[in-house]
């Protein structure tokens, strides 16, 4: 359970998560009480959730004890472990107030799984882990982007010293042959790596990087599909029309600071790409650093809301976070018996209430303020933050709908439009008007805009 001791400047000096405090520090707590609140609700371990039932059926692809599974790893971790240890460079976006929630300057939630990685590859206990977590960013605000959501994280690693000279890459294609096939098809046009864009690390050869790229490509392909059988039966079921449409999925090359090459796996759906995962061949580094310089392998890092939401066609994120009913009774029996798994039928939906907040942002040569405010340094995350924290689940979604700069003074002004829309009941005119006044105000108060 959270909860903080509150000062007499109304700024929780202490902070209790899941049992342990933490001192916060004025210049760099930013947690909000939602968000607080989320910490002890670990919907990936609770039994017949869709975030539980879609871990079950991912970790059915990478069985014990070739992969060992950690889901109670403590979501409070230090900036060595979610940036450091992984290459993050120290002006890295990632690492800014405006995106991570801090308790101080070296204590935050982990805004990924990967914090996970050193620890993991130190402890060196297994071949494979799959590390299942709640994490924590401050995001958008929309049906597919909720401050907290859950990651699995996916490691597989081989040890050269076990081998004969160059043998490694033998002993790991004859793992990619022990891999069943599949047959849908993936686009994929990407060399195994690329000398600028996706390059070969040192340490390796081109064989090595090479098998351990095909490894990684079979395993998550094989689990991709698996998730579409499922929630094409479960379509089926639910609708005697349903019209099956191929699978496609394709491969782009990506960046991320602790693999290389790396790449993101995306999956056609609703007419669109919807990013599924990220992944790659784990720097030499983290393995060094950890201790096991021998060790070589892939790394992925997979959504599981998104992937829940596509699993049992579920129409916004924030209904992971229901405690109603009719959301959570579709699901009971489901991870007993996965050939239950049905799609999410929709429930109606309570009245939604759009209201626009238009502003003016601080011309760039007002001195004073907040500096994050003026027309340069304007940061939409803290108008998403506001509003999470005045409306919490009751903002469904925040959308920029104007962005005006006058053509002689050179100010800037826009216009958001909030909807507010309760999943729980319908809100009242007289609810969503001081909801609306008091983002207002703290728009005012805490980033200094002026209102139009
Ligand atoms: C990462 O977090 C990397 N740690 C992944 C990784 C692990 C790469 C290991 C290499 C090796 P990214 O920020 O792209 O990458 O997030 C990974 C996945 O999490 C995304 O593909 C998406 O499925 C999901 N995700 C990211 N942001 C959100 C969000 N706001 N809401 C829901 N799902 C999200
Ligand atoms: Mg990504």
């Amino acid at each position: 359970s959270a909860s903080s001791a509150i000062s007499r400047n109304n700024e929780p000096k202490t902070v209790e998560v899941n049992g342990k405090e933490y001192t916060t520090d004025d210049a760099w707590f930013n947690v909000p009480p939602n968000v607080l609140a989320a910490t002890s609700r670990k919907l990936h371990l609770q039994k017949d959730h869709p975030v539980y039932i879609t871990r079950k059926i991912i970790e059915s692809q990478f069985p014990q004890p070739t992969y060992r599974y950690h889901n109670n790893f403590d979501p409070v971790v230090s900036t060595q472990q979610n940036f450091d240890s992984l290459g993050f460079p120290p002006d890295h976006p990632g690492r800014a107030r405006s995106d991570t929630y801090y308790f101080n300057k070296d204590t935050l939630l982990r805004t990924h799984t990967s914090a996970h990685q050193a620890q993991t590859f130190k402890a060196n206990l297994s071949e494979g882990y799959l590390v299942s977590a709640d994490v924590y960013r401050r995001d958008a605000i929309d049906r597919s982007h909720y401050p907290v959501f859950h990651q699995m994280e996916g490691a597989r690693m081989w040890d050269r010293s076990k081998y004969a000279d160059g043998a490694v890459a033998n002993a790991i294609w004859a793992d990619v042959n022990k891999l069943p096939k599949h047959d849908v098809v993936v686009e994929d046009p990407n060399p195994p790596y690329h000398p600028e864009r996706n390059p070969l690390q040192e340490a390796h050869t081109p064989a090595e990087a090479e098998a351990i790229g095909a490894h990684l490509k079979r395993s998550l392909e094989l689990m991709v599909v698996e998730i579409f059988t499922r929630a094409k039966t479960a379509a089926a079921k639910a609708d005697p029309d349903y019209k099956d449409e191929p699978l496609r999925v394709r491969w782009v090359e990506a960046y991320f600071p602790f693999t290389s090459p790396s790449w993101e796996l995306e999956v056609y759906y609703a007419g669109d790409w919807l990013e599924v995962l990220g992944c790659g061949v784990v720097k030499h580094e983290l393995f060094a650093n950890a201790g096991v310089p021998n060790q070589l392998g892939w790394a992925f890092g997979i959504g599981l809301d998104r992937i829940a939401m596509l699993l049992f066609q579920i129409p916004d994120i924030r209904l992971f976070w229901s405690r109603d009913e009719r959301f959570s009774s579709q699901f009971t029996g489901v991870s007993d018996d996965l050939s239950s798994l049905r799609r999410f039928v929709s429930f109606s939906k309570y009245p939604a209430c759009p209201k626009d907040v238009s502003f003016w942002l601080r011309p760039v040569s007002a001195a004073g303020g907040n500096p994050r405010t003026n027309t340069q340094d304007f940061h939409e995350n803290d108008v998403m933050e506001i509003v999470r924290d005045v409306a919490g689940d009751r903002a469904e979604d925040v959308r920029l709908v104007d962005d005006f700069t006058h053509p002689k003074t050179g100010r800037r002004s826009v216009c958001y439009r909030i909807n507010y829309r309760s999943l729980e009941r319908t809100l009242t005119n007289e609810e969503t008007n001081d909801l609306h006044s008091e983002v207002t105000r703290r728009l005012v108060d805490r980033l200094g805009v002026e209102i139009r």
